[in-house]
């Protein structure tokens, strides 16, 4: 490995003087004039990485919901999962080093982390739709060649296809074929199996509207929809012809303002979805007769799947252990229903997929999902393995369910959450228990909530304890939230410094919308 050469390419991606970014929650992000030197970085480290675990590495260009100036990076580990949290500390060190320390640097990762030099390297890369993602994907590329590593750019995906990409790539074909014509068979097959079994009394017109957020989930739903056209059709709004990316529409802007997207055509009832800038988070919602707006999030999202693969297993006669992994932003509500009526064990990880996943991956059947709408469930290898021999030994009802069970096995992008797969789950499991999105909607009512965000001059003061909920620092924030908590009916409040933001963000909720407001704007007071 020629150090010397990476110094004098690296020249070309010059780092802005003085300019310091962190990998944060999903990578670096921020506007895309002040990322060069951070692609190119990323380049040189995801080759460090490949060598270090001999295996394909991915790369993806997208800031996801952040608005169209704006873009990013994340490197995807083996697994299809997020970086892990050693190397997100090399790469902020990476991606600080002045021009001059940069070999320094690389060789203190390569000395730390054990990198064989003479290993290869291989490092897969996509990039959304954004106008600046392509010549910043050039610059990873950049990165990649001259530090000797081979490449593959998949060009346009959606984030979730790369991390099904490099965990195909890294499982020896036992996990699926690493191309597109591999993604949109394995999911389209596993889709129209599950719902044959759908009875004809069911609706067979079966058909769903998606807000794409003017992003890469349009250009992939286009490419996919004819494999499962009989099954489902699907009508795109917001398909990236005319809007702009993420702007007011997209999961995002629906979740946190809890209203439709522009650009959608709501008539009453009909069953609406939107997928973020980079189709990893998707919510569902409907507008009832008297024009009330009903956002199902992703704890809706996850009681219905953890319903459905309950039933199943019932059925089978199995006793597999489920858990289900939320955050401090799932709703009460959404908690006590999981808990108290589904008994299925609840557990609460710190923000970020990555805290979600790993905890899902400790049960035989792990469903995840943050409120946002990102999530997708996670089977263990052995279950997979027996599901697949029961579906063969079994007969009636007990060999049709372990038959739905491997099928909607196959319908997960177990890498990561993925809104075309999530869809494509939430579709086949309303078709085959016949019910409607009011249906869905009211298997429990959400709290009310609100959540704010504040500007503060060091959002680094506040630290966290228990999963996020409860503040450590400052001093007396804690009591002084408790306090104000005491005031309400059903409510909890927390604080937490954003991973993705300059801002903290305060979240609260209480038995009516006019309680959780005054309560989160009460909290951000004694946060400011
Ligand atoms: P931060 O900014 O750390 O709250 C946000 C989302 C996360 C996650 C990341 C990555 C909320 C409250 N937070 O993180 O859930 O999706 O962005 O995109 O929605
Ligand atoms: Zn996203």
């Amino acid at each position: 490995m020629d150090l010397e050469a990476v110094s004098k390419r690296s020249a070309f991606h010059a780092k802005p003087q003085g300019l310091i970014l962190q990998y944060g929650t999903a990578g670096f992000r921020t506007n895309a004039q002040h990322l060069d030197h951070i692609m190119f970085r990323m380049g040189l480290l995801a080759v460090l990485r490949s060598k270090q675990t001999r295996s394909t590495i991915g790369v993806m260009v997208t800031a996801s919901h952040n608005p169209e100036e704006d873009n990013g990076v994340k490197l995807i580990d083996p697994l299809g999962e997020m970086l892990a949290p050693s190397w997100e500390e090399h790469a902020t060190c990476l991606a600080s080093a002045e021009e001059q320390d940069m070999p320094g640097v690389l060789g203190a990762i390569m000395e730390k982390e054990a990198v064989d030099p003479q290993q290869a390297a291989f490092v897969v890369i996509g990039r959304d739709t954004r106008p600046s993602s392509e010549k910043l994907s050039q610059s990873v590329i950049d990165g990649v060649t001259v530090l000797g590593g081979q490449f593959h750019d998949y060009g346009l995906l959606t984030t979730p296809q790369l991390h099904y990409m490099v965990y195909c790539r890294n499982s020896g074909g036992r996990y699926g074929k690493a191309t597109i014509e591999g993604y949109c068979q394995k999911l389209s097959k596993a889709f129209v199996d599950l719902t044959k079994q759908v009875s004809c009394s069911g609706d067979e017109n079966r058909s769903v509207k998606v807000d794409c957020a003017n992003g890469i989930g349009a250009l992939k739903l286009k490419e996919m929809a004819h494999y499962f056209s009989q099954g489902l059709s699907v009508q795109l709004f917001n398909d990236g012809t005319e809007g702009r990316l993420n702007h007011l529409c997209g999961a995002d802007f629906v979740k946190s303002h809890q209203k439709p997207p522009q650009g959608m055509e709501m008539k009453s009832d009909e069953r609406c979805c939107s997928f973020d800038g980079d189709a990893d988070r998707i919510v569902y919602y409907y507008s009832d007769a008297d024009g009330h707006f009903h956002l199902l999030d992703g704890d809706k999202i996850a009681t219905l799947i953890s319903s459905f693969l309950k039933e199943l297993l019932l059925e089978i006669g199995e006793s597999l252990s489920i858990g289900v992994v939320q955050t401090a932003y799932a709703n009460g509500s959404s908690t006590r229903y999981l808990e108290e009526v589904m008994k299925v064990p609840v557990y609460c990880t710190k923000t970020g997929v990555k805290h979600l996943h790993h905890k899902a991956q400790e049960f035989d059947i792990g469903v995840y999902f943050e409120a946002n709408g990102h999530g997708t469930a996670v089977f263990s290898e052995a279950v997979e393995v027996k599901i697949k021999r029961l579906a063969q030994e079994l007969e009636d009802e007990k060999g049709k369910a372990a038959k739905m069970l491997v099928s909607i096995i196959d319908l997960f992008n177990q890498a990561t959450g993925d809104a075309i797969s999530d869809m494509l789950v939430i579709e086949a499991i309303l078709a085959l228990k016949g019910l409607t999105v009011q249906q869905w909607d009211a298997l429990y009512v959400d709290l009310p909530n609100r959540q704010l965000k504040v500007k503060v001059a060091d959002r680094r003061v506040i630290s966290t304890t228990d999963a996020e909920r409860q503040a450590l620092t400052p001093p007396g924030l804690q009591e002084a939230i408790n306090d104000l908590v005491k005031k309400y009916k059903l409510a909890r409040a927390f604080v937490r410094p954003s991973g993705t933001e300059d801002i903290v963000r305060v979240y609260a909720e209480a038995d009516s919308q006019e309680s959780a407001d005054r309560l989160a704007y009460e909290v951000s007071l004694v946060v400011f």
